[in-house]
């Protein structure tokens, strides 16, 4: 085909004012379509008012959650997520799970854990608040230690008074008082002297604040722990100073609680003391991140014997037990030696339901047990069981056989001991010489015999001393006691 003919459209006649006379043949149609004209016009106008209400709620609620979600993903907006939360609009299940893993990120934010707290009372149901005892299997128990479980006949009861008869006199202190004792305690008391802004007035009553009812029970099983410690005493234990700034979280007389969730646990640690200024420092180096890592609510109690006369190391747990319960509601108490340092932590200081020897492996004794009676170095009690015993004894002035004689008391209530497995219970001992005043008790053989005879009236019902001083330092509380001590 040519171009010119392929050009040639064909052309449709129409005829003059047909079109009109569609549209106007119907007054039905015209009806109609006036009142689509109508229609649209209003949709229209519907359309336009739309657009600054639409704008409106774009600009607030939508932007506002896209940025909240933004906020929620970085991991760089800390402050955003405070705001969100600050401000009342982090509710939901899902900002509060994002809040509390931030919280978790970053311990040391306490603003973080403040608004944990703030926002959860609302959506997280309160947990009871009845501490759960660890479910202990005796199973786990060596040969040995099944054999010392042989029964024996509980003592007749006795009625064993919670209150003691201390005199307390003083709450706060004064750097005269505790520079009396040793020449080591001075050296401790540069470090209360530092922290003399903190200490603060023991009050009678505990005062347990309500905010752990906001926060959900921590595990059985803690997240953190990580089984075998690397502990060495080659260094030169850390200064003080440095401790604290390594433990940002343990405040107020070396108190700590997990910020995310309700410890399952509430334990002091009870350290009889005098004259081991650098064990201490060694001490606190390991022993409070372990204890953080086992999730504990947990305070460290050090009970320095004032001057220089026969040392007692179990009149001294007892003065801890009787004051670390003016502080807190402790249901759990572990009697530690400040030269015992924990190598697995996954030995977790949570009182079971019989007493429980922890330092059953100790590097000293090639990590076996010395004894299957052994219940010496670091040992844990509920309140009820330390009550049950009547505590330690008061009357074994000197080195050796308060430890069995609490072996004793355990056995004569009716209880058995119970351990971790070998290969948990580890500890490194700090090496020391026997210090003057804590020469070995010659009377001890024959205290240990009388046990049965003598633990109703030798205990916690007959603990009398005195307080000299009681400070709340940041990793620890101190409590120099005199404790009517024969001379050396
Ligand atoms: C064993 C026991 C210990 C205790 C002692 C006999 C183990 C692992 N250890 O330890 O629990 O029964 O025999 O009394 O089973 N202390 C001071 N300053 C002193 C003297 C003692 O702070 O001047 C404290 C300190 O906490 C020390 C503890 O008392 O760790 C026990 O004294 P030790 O270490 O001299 O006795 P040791 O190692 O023979
Ligand atoms: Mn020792």
């Amino acid at each position: 085909m040519s171009k010119g003919h392929m050009d040639k459209k064909p052309v449709i006649p129409i005829k003059a004012g047909s079109l009109e006379k569609t549209r106007t043949s119907s007054t039905v149609t015209v009806f109609f379509e006036g009142a689509v004209r109508k229609k649209t016009l209003a949709l229209v106008f519907i359309f336009i008012l739309q657009v600054p209400v639409l704008y409106y709620l774009y600009t607030t609620e939508v932007s506002a959650y896209v940025n909240m979600k933004q906020d929620i993903k970085s991991t760089s907006s800390m402050s955003s997520i405070s705001k969100l939360c600050a401000n009342g609009s982090c509710t939901n299940t899902k900002n509060l799970l994002k809040l509390r893993k931030w919280a978790q990120r970053y311990p040391a934010r306490s603003s973080l854990r403040h608004m944990v707290n703030i926002v959860e009372p609302s959506t997280t149901a309160a947990p009871s608040t009845t501490v759960a005892p660890n479910e202990d299997n005796l199973s786990n128990m060596t040969k040995t230690e099944q054999l010392q479980n042989e029964t024996i006949l509980p003592v007749e009861t006795t009625t064993i008074p919670s209150t003691t008869t201390s005199t307390v006199s003083s709450s706060t202190t004064t750097e005269s008082t505790t520079t009396t004792t040793t020449e080591s305690t001075t050296t401790t008391t540069t470090t209360t002297t530092e922290a003399t802004t903190t200490t603060t007035t023991v009050p009678e009553k505990p005062a347990e604040a309500g905010e752990d009812a906001i926060l959900p029970d921590c595990p059985e099983t803690p997240p953190d722990l990580q089984g075998n410690i690397d502990v060495s005493f080659a260094h030169t234990a850390p200064e003080m100073s440095k401790l604290e700034a390594d433990n940002p979280l343990v405040k107020d007389g070396g108190h700590y609680k997990p910020p995310y969730c309700k410890a399952l646990y509430k334990v002091a640690i009870v350290i009889p003391y005098r004259d081991r200024e650098e064990h201490l420092r060694y001490f606190l180096e390991y022993m409070h991140p372990t204890l953080q890592r086992q999730q504990l609510d947990y305070a460290i109690y050090v009970v320095n014997q004032a001057g220089t006369g026969k040392f007692n190391r179990a009149k001294l747990m007892n003065v801890g037990y009787a004051e670390s319960i003016k502080d807190h509601d402790f249901q759990c108490f572990a009697f530690h030696d400040v030269d015992l340092v924990l190598e697995n932590d996954k030995s977790i200081y949570s009182c079971p339901s019989s007493p429980r020897h922890l330092s059953a492996g100790v590097d000293k004794f090639n990590y076996q047990l010395p004894y299957s009676a052994i219940f010496g170095g670091v040992t844990e009690l509920t309140k009820e069981q330390f009550q049950k015993v009547n505590g330690y004894s008061n009357s074994f002035w000197g080195w050796g056989g308060e430890d069995d004689d609490m072996f004793n008391r355990v056995k004569f209530s009716g209880m058995n001991i119970i351990r971790y497995p070998m290969d948990i219970s580890r500890y490194k001992m700090i090496t020391h010489q026997r210090e003057k005043g804590n020469e070995p008790n010659p009377k001890r053989f024959d205290q240990i015999r009388k046990t049965k005879d003598t633990m109703a009236n030798d205990g916690l019902n007959t603990l009398e001393y005195k307080v000299v001083s009681k400070q709340k330092n940041k990793l620890y509380t101190n409590v120099t006691v005199d404790i009517m001590a024969p001379a050396r």
